[in-house]
């Protein structure tokens, strides 16, 4: 008895600990979004234009960086993982609990949009992510000859995904065109449905 009573005594801390820890990353109202795509598409731009309303210079990311973003009463809480292809293979180790997908693609990379489009259906077939949203952003909309969301769509092969609840959206990182149109329709997608 003593014995188990020395080995419980320490959980409480721990499981404070736990606790604030998932306030942090679950808070109410609050939706875990899993932010990929391949390198250079554009993800930490986007995720510091959403928190900081403004352009940040950045490096390609190793490892993640991780934000919260409230809007309409909602906390986004967003892992931006970074994309290039020798660290692809760490994007599962943030699959779990994730209730959202924001997919990023380079809408001019026309060379790489099939690599892209592997990567999506790869990761869509992981049992983790059988019931997450999926969002698209087709981003850089604001260079030239980018590809329409449309043709990002087909490239994609987004018709194939059967009955997972996706959507397209035209953004642009550095001007902020569609990002938080791409929020509205998280907010509607995730929210609504977990009730
Ligand atoms: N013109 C334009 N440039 C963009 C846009 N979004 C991102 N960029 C640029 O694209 C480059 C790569 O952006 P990042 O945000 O670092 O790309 P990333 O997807 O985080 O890349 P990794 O961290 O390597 O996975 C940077 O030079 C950005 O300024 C956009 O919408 N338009
Ligand atoms: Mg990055």
């Amino acid at each position: 008895m003593l014995h188990q009573c020395s080995l419980m005594m320490p959980t409480i801390p721990v499981a404070g600990a736990v606790s604030r820890i998932a306030k942090r990353f679950f808070p109410k109202n609050g939706v875990r979004i899993l932010m990929v795509g391949l390198d250079a598409s554009g993800k930490t731009t986007i995720l510091y234009k959403l928190k900081l309303g403004d352009i940040v210079n950045t490096i390609p990311t190793i490892g993640f960086n991780v934000e919260t973003i409230e809007y309409k009463n909602i906390t986004f809480t967003i892992w931006d993982v970074g994309g290039q292809d020798k660290i692809r293979p760490l994007w599962r180790h943030y699959f779990q609990n994730t209730q959202g997908i924001i997919f990023v693609v380079d809408s001019i990379d026309r060379e790489r949009i099939s690599e892209a489009r592997n990567e999506l259906h790869r990761i869509l077939s992981e049992s983790e992510l059988s019931n997450a949203t999926l969002l698209v952003f087709a981003n850089k909309q604001d260079l030239p000859h980018a590809m329409s969301s449309s043709e990002v769509a087909d490239k994609l092969a987004l018709h194939l995904l059967g009955n997972r609840f996706w959507y397209i959206q035209s953004t642009s990182a550095t001007t902020g065109q569609g990002l938080y149109e791409g929020l509205d329709w998280l907010s509607d997608n995730i929210v609504n449905n977990k009730a």
